[in-house]
């Protein structure tokens, strides 16, 4: 295997692939923005010095290291060179690469679900991809500890390749204190230590406070600095002096002198150093090309030091490998600090081409200029054990869903919550011996018990490397909750960051693709901390992991916590979110409609088209997002028949039925049905119909609705069919044209307010759309109208307009 036998033919092979990932890196970037005809005008970018800086290490680890049970989140703006990789593995085509950055080409950063050439974590908003790794690995464990794990899956390490300045991302400390939690192991990030980020050149010595750091979270620290030849410079007579200047020599200084190049560093190194005899023959051996690639011999630019790094670990301690490197290595860009989103010119990039040996015209050849037999190299490309083995995408068979009624213990309540429900729901899986109940994963950010996971917990218990006794149960102390850690445990306690809970979220909800065992996370919250977690919410997502987020309590519904715990544009989240199916039921009864669903569509991937009835693209599955209440709410008697419950899924449902002279229709989502149902008690009876729409879900009846809209539009492009009807098309025909509808949410009021647009209704839209105060449910909805009377009076409106316009 290759790796194994590292001797000077193998290091010539791996320095020749590594100048091929770097320039055709490079050259895919200039192709993008000086080739490829671009009628806009608009700046197609992409990033070649960030690629150069890491081209030896990803040579390293894809060619070398690298094996295939391994996972890899690469630093986004590096793709080019994982792209360039894949290619030279034959796993990318060039088309993608001649269309990088256009539409259905190479992704500007590594994508999984966008991507063909196998990524294996998705990345683009910086530190994601890098604590993902963490969470990856704790999922690995868990399967592990179940004896899931395959018999032909070895341990894998999960491995960032890390931008030094994606270490200002708080959501890295984050996770680090949750690994340390949770024994972390398996977990290498690799930081590409160029001192540069996007403006510039970062602070001095923030390298002891990053080894600070790691150190103090019991992370082993490799520092990577100087290359082979920096090293053997440094044995020769003089060569201490030499390397204590590199040490002592600023950043900023360092990148300019590299940018400046030989001669450059020559006068500086004169200046500081001339005279002082050893060191300065050491100097005045080389000519002006010899000391500036010295200079550039960073360890990060070392395929043998990275090598001996990378090799040097044989245990599973998490490990952080500092890899000093120049931004732009290798091409004239190199050290500039404004060299971001800086490339090559047209001049500049053929010369790096001449001296790649690469012809004009044959840019994108995979082999030419190596000065290596081609078949050789492609003899040691079929070698390298990343490239070996089918696909690195694994799948696992489906779990069966257990129907409604075997997780419904909640709906024999008169009266109960939508978040005691979800507790009584996850109480009754947790009895069964079903495959659903073991592959259910649950997790919490320091809100297990306040979101009403207790039940389940006392179950299933929590999940920890070793046993670890609940010490209170042990004295006798009683306490509702037994919280006993073990391997067979089932839920994954986390710290009250919510970015953790998302990025758990989104590695348990890849199991079954990285490691090939179903998982189905469920993950609580408070409501209004989604925004917390958002953007690894919709990192989440954006990879396509499956999940079910529960979160509590629904805008001002808690009303005694106040503003800073209600939630009010988390509906809206919900809609705009891609990927995610979210509800909000009133019911208990629709709640276990809607969580029996959610563990099935959790585990679809058919394909994207919509559904011909719902229009919504069901088949391909997704996650999903209940917003629940803690507020008890009078539960319907009624019996649960197929087409209530299809209903509910899609998005809504009559509760009580417009008839032919209905004015009114009050459309409500959520806790505030109470409100909704009394309104209509109060300004409805002999003398006038008022409709109460349920709203299971906005987001679904909205995407249907849009769905139709574009089947319809595509129709008559076409001069075709152009009878596609969505659900909430289909309910709003039975509401009379001169009717008027009052939407009603414990939320934003534009969750419901185009409900008006489908068919041309006038809409009054009630919610809540300022911070919410302390007080009784009752006062608040009276102080934002979507208190029985308030709605009653929105309802007034319509029938008095209906008889003004007569
Ligand atoms: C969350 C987020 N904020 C901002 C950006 C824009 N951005 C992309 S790369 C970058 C600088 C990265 O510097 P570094 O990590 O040191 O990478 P280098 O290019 O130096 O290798 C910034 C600010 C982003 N992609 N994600
Ligand atoms: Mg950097």
């Amino acid at each position: 295997m290759a790796g194994e036998t590292r001797d000077d033919t193998h290091l010539a092979m791996l320095d020749a692939l590594s100048r091929k990932a770097l320039w055709l890196s490079n050259w895919m970037i200039h192709h993008a923005n000086h080739i490829r005809p671009n009628a806009s005008g608009v700046k197609v970018g992409g990033h070649q010095s960030s690629s150069a800086s890491m081209t030896a290490i990803m040579t390293a680890l894809y060619f070398d290291v690298l094996r295939p049970e391994d996972r890899v989140a690469v630093k986004p703006h590096a793709a080019p060179v994982f792209h360039a990789i894949q290619y030279l593995f034959g796993r990318q085509t060039l088309d993608k690469l001649k269309a990088f950055r256009g539409l259905g080409g190479a992704q500007s950063y590594p994508s999984r679900t966008k991507d063909t050439d196998d990524v294996d974590i998705s990345t683009g908003s910086v530190g994601l991809g890098v604590a993902f790794t963490a969470f990856a690995s704790i999922v690995q464990d868990y399967i592990r500890a179940k004896s899931w794990a395959r018999p032909d899956m070895p341990e894998g390490r999960m491995i960032a390749l890390v931008g030094d300045a994606e270490l200002d991302e708080g959501n890295v400390y984050e996770c680090l204190l949750e690994g340390w939690k949770q024994g972390l192991r398996n977990t290498w990030w690799v930081i590409d230590y160029n001192r540069q980020s996007l403006d510039g050149v970062v602070r001095e010595g923030l390298y002891d406070r990053i080894a600070a750091i790691f150190k103090a979270f019991d992370w082993r620290v490799v520092t990577i600095k100087y290359g082979a030849r920096q090293r053997a410079a440094f044995a020769e007579p003089g060569g201490e002096r030499l390397r204590a200047w590199i040490d002592a020599c600023p950043n900023g200084l360092y990148s300019a002198l590299m940018y400046q190049g030989g001669a450059a560093w020559r006068a500086r190194l004169q200046d500081d150093l001339g005279d002082q005899g050893d060191v300065s023959a050491l100097i005045a051996r080389r000519d002006d090309a010899e000391l500036a690639d010295l200079m550039a011999n960073l360890g990060g630019h070392c395929l043998e030091s990275l090598l001996d790094a990378f090799h040097g670990i044989d245990d599973d301690r998490p490990t952080v490998f500092i890899a000093y490197t120049v931004k732009g290595w290798g091409t004239p860009l190199a050290g500039h600090k404004d060299n971001h989103s800086g490339q090559m010119t047209e001049a500049q990039i053929h010369a790096l081409r001449d001296a790649m040996g690469v012809r004009a015209g044959h840019e994108w050849a995979p082999f030419e200029g190596l000065g290596i037999d081609e078949a050789v190299l492609r003899a040691f490309l079929d070698r390298v054990p990343f490239n070996t083995g089918a696909s690195r995408r694994l799948s696992a068979a489906p779990v069966a869903a257990i129907g409604p009624q075997a997780v419904g213990g909640a709906s024999t309540q008169a009266t109960t919550s939508t978040q005691t429900a979800f507790g009584r729901i996850m109480d009754a899986i947790a009895k069964t011996d079903t495959d659903l109940a073991r592959r259910i994963v649950t997790t919490s950010p320091d809100v297990t018990v306040s979101t009403n996971l207790g039940g389940w917990v006392n179950r299933r218990a929590l999940f920890a490397a070793d046993e670890i006794a609940d010490i209170f149960q042990r004295q006798r102390i009683p306490s509702a909750q037994k919280w006993h850690f073990s391997p067979q445990g089932q839920h994954i306690e986390l710290g009250i960051a919510e970015m953790n809970l998302f990025l758990l979220l989104g590695a348990a909800g890849l199991a079954h693709e990285l490691f090939g065992e179903r998982l189905l996370p469920v993950g609580t919250l408070y409501d209004p901390f989604i925004s917390r977690g958002l953007d690894a919410l919709n990192y989440a997502c954006y990879q396509d992991a499956r999940f079910m987020v529960v979160a509590t309590p629904s805008g001002v519904s808690l009303a005694g916590e106040g503003g800073a715990h209600q939630s009010i544009a988390q509906p809206l989240i919900g809609m705009s979110q891609d990927g995610l199916a979210s509800f909000e039921p009133a019911f208990a009864d629709e709640l276990a409609v809607i969580i029996d669903w959610g563990f099935s569509h959790m585990q679809r991937t058919g394909a994207k088209t919509p559904d011909p009835v719902s229009f919504l693209p069901d088949a391909a599955g997704g996650a999903v997002y209940l917003r629940l209440s803690t507020r008890p709410v009078d539960q319907p008697r009624r019996a649960m028949t197929p087409a209530l419950a299809d209903a509910i899924i899609t998005g809504g449902y009559w509760l009580k039925a417009p008839e032919p002279g209905c004015e009114v229709v009050i459309a409500c989502q959520g806790v505030a049905m109470t409100e909704a149902v009394a309104a209509a008690g109060l300004i409805g009876g002999a003398r006038r119909n008022v409709a109460v729409l349920a709203v299971t879900s906005a987001d679904r009846l909205h995407a249907g609705w849009l769905a139709a809209e574009k089947a319809r539009a595509e129709g008559a492009r076409a001069e075709g069919a152009m009878d596609a009807v969505s659900p909430v098309e289909r309910l709003l025909d039975q509401v009379p044209d001169h009717a008027g509808i009052v939407t009603v949410i414990d939320g934003h009021p534009a969750t419901l307010a185009w409900l008006g647009g489908v068919n041309g209704h006038r809409v009054a839209a009630l919610g809540v759309d300022h911070f919410g105060q302390t007080g009784t449910v009752e006062d608040l909805y009276a102080h934002y109208g979507i208190d029985a009377q308030g709605i009653a009076a929105a309802a007034r409106r319509f029938t008095r307009g209906r008889r003004r316009r007569g």
